[in-house]
C-alpha cells in the first residue's frame, strides 16, 4: 500500500455535498482506504477572479492502485460529479489533483508527481497542513512551503 495525497475544489452546485460524495467514492475505490481528512477552507479564486469561491479540502489515501489508475479513477469521480470542462481555472462541480504519492516522482503527459504547482497555492497547502506537515516536498516540508504563503482569502470552516 502506498500513501496518497488528494487535493478536492468545488465552486458550482453544492460544493460541500460533492465533496463528501467524492470522498466515499475515493473509499469505494479498489485497494484502497481513506485515512484522513482536512478540515474544509473557504477559499477566494485564484487564476480566473470572476468566479464563486472555492471550498478546498485534502484526503489521506493508502491504496495499492497504480499512479495512472488512482488519476483515472479520479477522473470518472470527477465526471459523476458533472464536471464539464469549459474553462481552464474556471468554475467546476469537482476538481481532484493527485498531490503526492509516497517514494513516487514522475513526470508523463498525464501526471506529474509530485504535483508541479502546490508549493504555490495557500488553498492547497493549508488542507494538506492538517494533514501531513511534515511531509517533505521539493522546496521544504509542507509547513515551511505554507509558511511562504499568504493565507489571505482563505478561511477554515467550522
Ligand atoms: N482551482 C483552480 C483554479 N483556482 N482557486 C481556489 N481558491 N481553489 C481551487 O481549488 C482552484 C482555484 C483550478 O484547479
Ligand atoms: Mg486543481
Ligand atoms: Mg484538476
Amino acid at each position: 500500500m502506498t500513501r496518497a495525497f488528494v487535493a478536492l475544489g468545488s465552486n458550482l452546485g453544492d460544493p460541500q455535498r460533492q465533496m463528501d460524495d467524492a470522498v466515499s467514492a475515493l473509499a469505494r475505490l479498489p485497494d484502497t482506504r481513506v485515512v484522513k481528512r482536512s478540515s474544509l477552507y473557504r477559499t477566494q479564486p485564484w487564476g480566473v477572479l470572476e468566479q464563486p469561491p472555492f471550498i478546498n479540502a485534502a484526503v489521506e489515501l493508502d491504496t495499492g492502485l497504480a499512479p495512472l489508475a488512482l488519476l483515472d479513477a479520479m477522473l470518472e469521480i470527477e465526471k459523476a460529479a458533472g464536471r464539464v470542462r469549459a474553462q481552464r481555472n474556471g468554475p467546476r462541480t469537482l476538481d481532484l489533483d493527485l498531490l503526492h504519492l509516497d517514494g513516487v516522482r514522475m513526470d508523463d503527459a498525464r501526471l506529474t508527481l509530485p504535483h508541479p504547482r502546490m508549493a504555490e497555492r495557500a488553498f492547497v497547502l493549508l488542507p494538506l497542513h492538517d494533514l501531513a506537515p511534515t511531509l517533505a516536498l521539493p522546496g521544504g516540508t509542507v509547513a515551511q512551503l505554507l509558511a511562504r504563503l499568504d493565507r489571505g482569502g482563505c478561511e477554515r470552516l467550522p
